[in-house]
This record gives structure tokens, sequence and C-alpha cells, in this order.
């Protein structure tokens, strides 16, 4: 067996959450060793990183400060989580990753790729998701999700031209490079959202058993 790195990305309230633990299940009924976790955050330090990202405050965020911390999260997150598990030949599950940086601090806050990619070299190597499922859906659709569940973060709070930009920069990624990507409707009711998923399944079965 060799491990397998699967990235869950697209805007808020798509079904990310819902469905990573869709996918851990199928995949661990199988009999496949499945590590379910997510950025920003995966280890106590990164969570708190996540923390100060989403908590709302008086004091502005300079986007090159989010998106340093961003990257710090993640260091943290490969070295004690992400790596490790990949070596030992788990499938790993990360709700969000640089995908999410891309499309929020490139597409949303409107920094640069360049530099992204800078940062994403220095934190990753060469180390890249080996499938990323991006669930795209309209913004408002996903908004109103995200309003239905409570008390908005400090990304939720953004406008929707931002959210627009998001998505963007999501299907432009996807559109890139479909070898890799693989895109939901997440608009969908659940139940063939999921469908999808089992779709993939037979394929991410055989990779992971080589
Ligand atoms: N961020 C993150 C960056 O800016 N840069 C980065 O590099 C990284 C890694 C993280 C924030 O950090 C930012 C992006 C984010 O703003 P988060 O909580 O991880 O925040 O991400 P959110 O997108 O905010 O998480 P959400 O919980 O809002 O979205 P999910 O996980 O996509 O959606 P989920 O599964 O919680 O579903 C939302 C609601 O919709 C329902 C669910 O039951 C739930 O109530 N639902 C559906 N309803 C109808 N039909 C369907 N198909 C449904 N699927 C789900």
């Amino acid at each position: 067996m060799t491990g397998l790195f699967i990235t869950l990305e697209g805007p808020e309230g798509a079904g990310k959450s819902t469905n990573r633990e869709y996918l851990a299940e199928r995949l661990r009924a199988e009999g496949i060793e499945v590590l379910l976790t997510r950025e920003p955050g995966g280890t106590p330090l990164a969570e708190r990183i996540r923390e100060v990202l989403l908590t709302p405050g008086d004091e502005q965020m300079n986007p090159d400060t989010e998106l340093l911390l961003v990257f710090a999260a993640r260091a943290q997150h490969l070295a004690e989580v992400i790596r490790p598990a990949l070596a030992r030949g788990a499938v790993v599950i990360c709700d969000r990753f640089t995908d999410s940086t891309y499309a929020y601090q490139g597409g949303g806050r409107g920094l640069s790729l360049e530099r992204i990619a800078t940062l994403e070299t220095f934190v990753q190597g060469d180390l890249r998701p080996d499938l990323t499922l991006v669930f795209d859906l309209p913004v408002e659709v996903g908004m109103a999700r995200a309003t239905a569940r409570g008390r908005l973060d400090r990304f939720e709070l953004e406008t929707r031209v931002f959210f627009e930009a998001v998505r963007s920069a999501f299907l432009k990624r996807a559109e890139a490079d479909p070898a890799r990507y693989y895109l939901l409707d997440a608009a969908l009711p659940l139940t063939q959202v999921q469908q999808s998923i089992d779709a993939l399944l037979p394929q991410l079965v055989e990779r992971v058993r080589g």
C-alpha cells in the first residue's frame, strides 16, 4: 500500500465537512487506513493559528499576515500529521489545503500567485495532493447554508465580490489540471453529490492498493 493525499476544496458551505466523513467511511469500509484532518488546523498549535485566522477582531489583519499564518499552520500540520501518515501508507483526507490559499489569499485578497507558489514550495517541497475534489456551487447557495448554521467567521463576513473571486479561482485551477481535480456540483441534493463521490471509489481503492 502507498499513501494517498486527497484534499477537499471549494467555497463556504459547499459540503466539504459533510462529505469528508462520507468519503472516509467508504474507504474505511474497504479496510483502508484513513486520516481525516483539516486546514487551517489539524494539530493543537495549528488549531490555535486557525482561531487567530477565523476570529473577527477590531484590528484589520494585513493580507500578508494572513498568508503567512496560513502557511505557518500548514508547516506544523505537514510535519506533525500529514507527512507521517502518508509515510505509513495511510490515505490522508484534508478539508482544505493550498488550493484554498490560491483561492482566498490569491483570488479573494488579490495577493501575487507567484508569491504563494514560492511559499508553497518553501513549506511543502514537492508534496502536492494526489487528488483534489472541488465542491463547486453558486456563492449565494453556499452563503445561505453557512448563514443558516449560525455565527459567521472572519472570512464568512467578506463580500460577495470576494467570494465570486474565490469561486473563480477554484474553477480556474480545476480546469487547468483535470488529471488532479475532480469537480462536483455541490448545489445538488446531498445524495446526488455522494453518488459522484461513489463513482470515484473504485479508482481510489485501486490507487491505494497499487
Ligand atoms: N482559508 C483556509 C484560507 O483563507 N486560506 C487557506 O489556505 C485555508 C486552508 C476555513 C476558512 O479559512 C479560509 C477559508 C475558510 O473561510 P472552514 O470552516 O474550514 O473555514 O471552511 P468553511 O468553508 O467555512 O466550512 P463550512 O463548514 O462553511 O463549509 P463546508 O465544510 O464546505 O460545508 P458543510 O459540510 O459544513 O455544510 C454546510 C451546511 O450545508 C449543508 C450541511 O448539512 C451544513 O448544514 N449541506 C447541504 N445542504 C443541501 N445540499 C447539499 N448537497 C449539502 N451539503 C451540505
